[in-house]
């Protein structure tokens, strides 16, 4: 009922609707339409209520909730079917793997204000701070074998960058396979995890996380990570980015699990790639050796040349990336 009450304020924008015309409309009582007011007053709403007149909304705007979320991506068409949202979690990836393991649900997208225990890949730590950051998990079940997982990093990492562009006069960089770089700086990442047996996809989820309006970091990742708002001056509402990246994630995606098309995103990938061309470190467990980095293949996955010539292929999700000088 609450989405239906904010699309009706919207629809009347800096307009009063009376509280009968909602209660008409809605067929519920305007008791309980008084209550739902109330509580979209508290959580940031502005309207302004009058006697006789009913309510107006002056302005809802930067407001990140279930609601807000839904109607703009509804508004667009777009593939999410379900969205939850917290204003607190420990990780939205965890939270969309076990809707995975116990529901038939699928295109749900799960986005959290602040994670208290963000994750990485290989066990590292993602830090999600409070109202600054897109920190977002949609869970899928593409008809796919499990070798194909990895693409769908490359899948949300041409999104995420393609987003970007639309929005800010930035020069957007993926760093092999699942880090989203401006100005040497990370400013994204990806983690993909996937749950399958006997060579069949069970899900996957991909988690999207990305700096928007960060002001700062702490000193443990201030070298290394970057906002949009630290490298463009903009502040943009989170909403925005959101619904921009799930759709191009959905253009992309429905072409490659429909078509078996994914041209375009490799394009992206290697188009936009701060890897390729340059000596790498490959951190493999606990070994370490150098390469060049020469391409990507077919599938996406990185090729490299060592010393002696010898070429070789580097998989997702066993490997970390350096550049030889630094951190790129
Ligand atoms: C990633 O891992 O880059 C994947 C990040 C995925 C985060 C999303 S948020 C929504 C969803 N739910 C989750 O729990 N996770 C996903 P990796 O390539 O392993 O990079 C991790 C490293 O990035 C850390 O070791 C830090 O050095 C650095 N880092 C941590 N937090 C960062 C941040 N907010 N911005 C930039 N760098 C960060």
């Amino acid at each position: 009922m609450k989405e239906k009450i904010i699309s009706i304020l919207k629809e009347h924008k800096n307009k009063f609707v009376s509280g009968e015309e909602i209660s008409n409309l809605l067929g519920v009582s305007r008791t309980s339409i008084w209550k739902v007011l109330k509580q979209l007053k508290a959580s940031g709403y502005n309207i302004e209520s009058a006697p006789k007149k009913g309510y107006k909304l002056l302005d809802d705007k930067n407001i990140y909730s279930k609601e807000e979320i839904t109607l703009l991506l509804k508004s667009k068409g777009s593939n999410v079917e379900e969205v939850f949202y917290f204003d607190s979690i420990n990780s939205t990836n965890e939270y969309a793997k076990e809707i995975g393991r116990n529901s038939n649900m699928e295109n749900v997208l799960v986005i959290s204000d602040i994670q208290t225990d963000g994750k990485g890949r290989l066990g590292r730590k993602w830090l999600s701070s409070e109202s600054s950051g897109v920190w977002m998990s949609l869970l899928l079940k593409p008809n796919l074998n499990p070798t194909d997982a990895s693409k769908i990093t490359q899948i949300a990492s041409a999104a995420i960058v393609t987003a970007i562009e639309e929005f800010y006069n930035l020069n957007v960089g993926i760093k092999w396979p699942n880090d989203i770089i401006i100005n040497g700086k990370k400013i994204a990442g990806v983690l993909t995890e996937m749950n399958s047996e006997l060579g069949e996809i069970n899900f996957i989820v991909v988690g999207i996380g990305i700096n928007v309006n960060t002001k700062s970091f702490p000193e443990e990742i201030s070298d290394i990570a970057s906002s949009l708002f630290l490298e463009s001056g903009l502040e943009i509402d989170r909403k925005k980015i959101i619904e921009k990246v799930i759709y191009y994630f959905y253009k992309f995606y429905n072409e490659y699990i429909k078509n078996k098309e994914f041209n375009e995103v490799l394009d992206i990938n290697k188009k936009k790639s701060v890897t390729l061309n340059r000596d790498v470190f490959i951190i493999r467990r606990n070994e370490t050796f150098e390469a060049y980095a020469y391409d990507l293949n077919r599938d996406g996955e990185l090729m490299v040349r060592d010393k002696d010539g010898k070429e070789s292929v580097v998989f997702y999700g066993e490997v970390s990336i350096r550049g030889v000088a630094g951190y790129l």
